[in-house]
């Protein structure tokens, strides 16, 4: 990995990946995202990881996808390339994703944000899709997850004006879970993530795919996917688990089993 870093145990069953590429502001380009893409997979696979960070630094979570890169592509360039591919395998990860936002998140910024499960920022953080002054639009998802996210007004400002949010007007609009100052955001992330990642890992994975499912289909779909997965909860030792210490009155031993 030339372009992220990755620590598989930032914490207790706590895993920490961070974009790395500062003089670019993190700039999303292809490589990146593809070593990005590869982290993740390796990350949902390994057993001693329960949930996963993802950061950039103090000025910069990500400025967007890498402009220069794309600049001059054509539409089937764009098309042979297929970076939704790279983005659909990112969006499978079953694991949850805490992104730790600090600075801009612009454009694929925000939309790689916006793929993550919670929002942890940094009063510094201001969120944004600005394709719209480069002659373009978002294409990772933007419109409909910033939409669905802070619902029709403020996207549509957002998206047709270019108009960054702080990190306060992106709590007001619920966009993001907390805001914090600076110097604690990472620290603030990784303290929700342990806190994901003392459940049991059977139970957070098939809950995080029901909440995803919100996202598409109709609620009575919703609600059918939704009891497939508690049912299935029952089939794990960590459900026995966990109604056996509430009984016995001990914190739980949750083992992914
Ligand atoms: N791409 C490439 N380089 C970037 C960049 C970007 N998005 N953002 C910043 N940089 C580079 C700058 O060019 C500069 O490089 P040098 O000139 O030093 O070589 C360096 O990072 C520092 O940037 P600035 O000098 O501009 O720093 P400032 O603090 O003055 O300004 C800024 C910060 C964030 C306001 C400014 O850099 C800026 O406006 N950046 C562009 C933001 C933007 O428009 N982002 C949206 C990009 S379009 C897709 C998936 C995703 C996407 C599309 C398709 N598929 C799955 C198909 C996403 C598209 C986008 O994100």
């Amino acid at each position: 990995m030339e372009l992220i870093l990755v620590n598989p145990r930032c914490a207790p069953n706590v895993a920490l990946i961070t974009l790395n590429r500062p003089k670019e502001l993190n700039a999303l380009n292809l490589q990146l995202m593809a070593e990005l893409r590869d982290a993740l997979r390796q990350l949902d696979q390994n057993p001693d990881v329960r949930c996963i960070v993802l950061t950039g630094n103090e000025k910069a979570f990500a400025a967007g996808a890498d402009i220069k890169q794309m600049a001059n592509s054509g539409a089937i360039d764009m098309f042979h390339i297929d970076q939704f591919n790279t983005w659909d395998q990112i969006k499978k990860t079953k694991k949850p994703i805490i992104a730790a936002v600090s600075g801009f998140a612009l454009g694929g910024g925000c939309e790689l944000v916006m793929l993550c499960d919670m929002i942890v920022a940094s009063e510094t953080a201001q969120f944004g899709q600005p394709e719209i002054k480069l002659g373009t639009m978002p294409g990772a998802g933007g419109t409909q997850r910033l939409t669905r996210a802070v619902g029709k007004a403020l996207a549509m400002e957002m998206v047709l004006t270019g108009r960054f949010l702080t990190a306060n007007e992106a709590f007001s609009a619920g966009l993001i879970n907390k805001v914090v100052p600076v110097e604690l955001y990472l620290q603030e992330a990784v303290k929700l993530a342990q806190a994901v990642a003392a459940m049991s890992p059977v139970a957070v994975k098939l809950a995080k795919e029901a909440v995803l499912q919100a996202f598409s289909g109709t609620l009575e779909e919703g609600l059918l996917f939704e009891r497939k997965n508690f049912y299935l909860t029952f089939a794990s030792k960590d459900q026995k688990e966990g109604m056996a210490a509430f009984i016995e009155k001990r914190p739980p031993n949750f083992t992914g089993e």
